[in-house]
């Protein structure tokens, strides 16, 4: 019986979840009043920014380790290896901004280490052979685009 009752909770609270994204389109994933989509195709930073552009988004804008958390653990449930996050110090070496607002971040997650810069690395992705903590890649590499609208 009780277990019964549990299994109902768990079940409720999975369905209030799932409704909770009907504001997001199909195919995408909501979070926090915004929605998230990840490519299915690897591209270089550019062409994954114009990937999530052309659908009215931009590369995730990562602001709280909540929405850190959620991202990470959907790459792991998902399986997706390396993704593009909008991070990108290609303007000015050095200085991190957010590519789609230039704004600077309020939150980073590197991984240890990182940035490196190691052989011009300009464009940041969640690098799942660290646990999905941040690392700077070289923006011609290609990984899968993040996309995130509100
Ligand atoms: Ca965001
Ligand atoms: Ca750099
Ligand atoms: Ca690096």
């Amino acid at each position: 019986m009780k277990a019964s009752i549990i299994w109902f909770i768990m079940i409720a609270s999975h369905v209030k979840v799932i409704s909770a994204g009907a504001y997001c389109d199909d195919g995408w994933i909501a979070y926090s009043s915004h929605c998230y989509y990840i490519g299915f195709v690897e591209r270089s930073f550019m062409e994954a920014h114009n990937f999530c552009d052309s659908r009215g988004a931009y590369l995730v804008r990562i602001e709280s380790s909540g929405e850190n958390s959620f991202l990470t653990n959907l790459l792991r449930n998902l399986r997706v290896s390396d993704t593009w996050t909008g991070l990108s110090d290609m303007r000015s070496e050095g200085s991190y901004r957010w590519f789609h607002s230039n704004n600077y971040p309020s939150y980073t997650n590197w991984g240890r280490g990182e940035p490196n810069n190691d052989g011009n690395e300009d464009c940041v992705g969640f690098w799942s052979r660290i646990n999905y903590y941040w690392n700077d890649f070289q923006c011609r590499h290609e990984l899968r685009p993040l996309c995130e609208k509100s």
